[in-house]
Formats: structure tokens, sequence, C-alpha cells
């Protein structure tokens, strides 16, 4: 016999924070509209969702840090888009924004979610950011809710 402790998809009652990046605006947003519309469908106060942008992913820990720090959130997504270009500059930005994003998680006790997509072209970004449940925004989001009903339940 067992306890099973795990979270349900229900966001009524729950504050989030969304840090998103500017870079690549043209995806960004999108992984923005698929994450707002899912807290909203999954029934959160829309007074209870907060938007941060910062100009690029690289910047995303540092601003999901200072929510983290003086806001009293049950979750926190991040939201960027990095795409390979023909310089290792990718691979630094990439690798900083997903170490950093989840060292906030681990310092604050707090959920903070990876929805930074990390792509070899374009066409997988769009790929990934569409109107459908391949939105890594939307994943990121109902991942924030489950994660955030399971720390209350803990
Ligand atoms: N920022 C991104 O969010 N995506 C990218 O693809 C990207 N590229 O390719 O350079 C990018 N660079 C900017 C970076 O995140 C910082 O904003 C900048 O270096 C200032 O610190």
């Amino acid at each position: 016999m067992a306890k099973y402790i795990e979270g349900d998809q229900n966001a009524e009652g729950l504050r989030f924070g969304i840090v998103v990046s500017r870079f690549n605006d043209f995806v960004t947003s999108k992984l923005l509209s698929g994450a707002l519309s899912t807290f909203k469908e999954q029934g959160a106060d829309e007074e209870s969702v907060e938007v941060v942008r910062v100009p690029g992913a690289f910047e995303i820990p540092q601003a999901a840090k200072k929510l983290c720090s003086i806001r009293n959130f049950d979750a926190v997504v991040c939201l960027g888009a990095v795409i390979k270009g023909g310089t290792p500059h990718f691979e630094y930005i990439s690798a900083e924004t997903s170490r950093g994003i989840n060292q906030v998680g681990l310092e604050f006790n707090i959920p903070v979610l990876f929805g930074v997509l990390t792509t070899n072209d374009l066409e997988q970004a769009v790929e990934r950011s569409g109107p459908d449940s391949s939105n890594k925004g939307r994943e990121a989001a109902l991942a924030a809710i489950e994660m955030a009903n399971l720390y209350r339940k803990i």
C-alpha cells in the first residue's frame, strides 16, 4: 500500500507569474497566448496572472528570481525562443537560460517552468508555438498548474 500525491489541473485560486522574452517576439507572443488562454480555461482569475517582459532569454532567470523573491506566486512560467544561428552564441544562451531557470525554482521552492524553445531553426519554433496542444506555452502553463497544486498538497 502506498499513498500517492499528485496535482490536478484546476487553476482556481492560484497565482501565476509569467516571464516572457521579447527576442523572437513573433514566436514568444504565441507562447504567451498559449499560456494565458490555458490559465483562463483551467479556471484562473485574470488578475491572478502577472506578465513580466524581458529583452532576451538570457534575462529570464534574473527576472524569475526577482519575482520569486518579492511576490507570492504559486508558480512562475518562463517563456522564450532561442533559435540556432551560425555561431556558438545559441549554446551559451540556451545553456545558461535553462540552468538559471532550474536554479531559481530549486532555490525558492516554487515551481518555475521551462517554456523556452531551443530549436535548430525557425520552422521548429513555429511548429511548437501554434494554436493547438503542441504550443509549448500551453504545455508549461498546464505543468505549472499541476505543480502548484502538488506543492499545496505535499
Ligand atoms: N535571445 C533570445 O531570447 N533568443 C535568441 O535566439 C537569442 N540569440 O540568438 O541571440 C537571444 N539573444 C539575446 C540574449 O538573450 C540577451 O538578451 C542579450 O545577450 C543581452 O544580455
